[in-house]
């Protein structure tokens, strides 16, 4: 089966990462794309950057129906677009942050997150209530570090993230920890030996249960919110929903 994995931000050597980390969390006979949209902000930090994100997400998840790709994720932290995507996708669709909540939520009675700069947690706590996992959430931290700055090797931006995740298992009785950024994805499984605790990273998270979702033929219901976008006259956006039954590939 093939994964579309999308980056909705047009930084490449993100991707990259993310192109790896989702590679290595695959399990054999699955080929993982990972692409960044041509349109949109170099990182994705609050309300109006992941607005702006959403046109050239859409574009790469239509190209990904045409292709008929047994699955999507959504490489960004705030599940950008999640809906919009689900609405013209028939295959199953998955943000790597309600991914990460899930699978936290099985591992462990309560966890934190920690993500990025302060303007990126409501967003992270409105997907929370909207997921109906608000109550196995202790506490959505942030380290104060900017997206970009996690494409440096050497900068504070790990001691930060380490700072809030000693913090949390302090102050909230975090019993997991899920990175609040995609950019955060190859620090999960020594974060988690160090502070002896599950990280969850909702990369891996999301293509494990996208490949979940493919092979038992799980697609996204037609019906009501997610039901197939009506034809339209739309301005100046080139986007338009695949027609037909869209069976996945193999
Ligand atoms: C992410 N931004 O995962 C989010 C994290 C954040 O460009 N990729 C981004 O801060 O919301």
């Amino acid at each position: 089966m093939e994964i579309l994995v999308v980056n909705p931000n047009t930084t490449a050597s993100m991707t990259a990462r993310i192109g790896a980390a989702a590679a290595a969390a695959a399990s054999p006979g699955t080929r993982i794309t990972a692409l960044q949209p041509a349109i949109g902000p170099a990182s994705i930090e609050g309300f109006y950057d992941e607005a702006l994100a959403v046109p050239g997400l859409l574009e790469e998840i239509a190209k990904g129906e045409a292709r008929r790709v047994a699955g999507h994720v959504i490489a960004c932290f705030d599940d950008t677009g999640l809906e919009a995507a689900r609405a013209l996708a028939r295959a199953p669709v998955v943000g790597i942050g309600e991914a990460a909540f899930h699978l936290a939520s099985l591992v462990a009675g309560r966890f934190s997150v920690v993500t990025t700069l302060g303007r990126a947690v409501p967003a992270i706590e409105q997907n929370l209530v909207k997921y109906g996992l608000a109550a196995r959430c202790a506490r959505v931290r942030a380290a104060e570090v900017p997206v970009l700055a996690l494409e440096e090797e050497d900068g504070p931006a790990r001691e930060r993230i380490e700072a809030e995740i000693e913090a949390a298992v302090r102050d909230d009785r975090a019993e997991a920890i899920v990175l609040g950024c995609a950019g955060m994805v190859d620090l999960a499984a020594e974060l988690s030996r160090r502070h002896a605790l599950p990280v969850i990273d909702g990369v891996a998270a999301a293509v494990a249960l996208v490949e979940c979702l493919a092979r038992l033929g799980l697609r996204t219901s037609k019906r009501g919110g997610y039901a197939e976008p009506l034809p339209k006259a739309i301005v100046g956006f080139p986007v338009r929903p695949p027609r037909g039954d869209g069976e996945a590939r193999a």
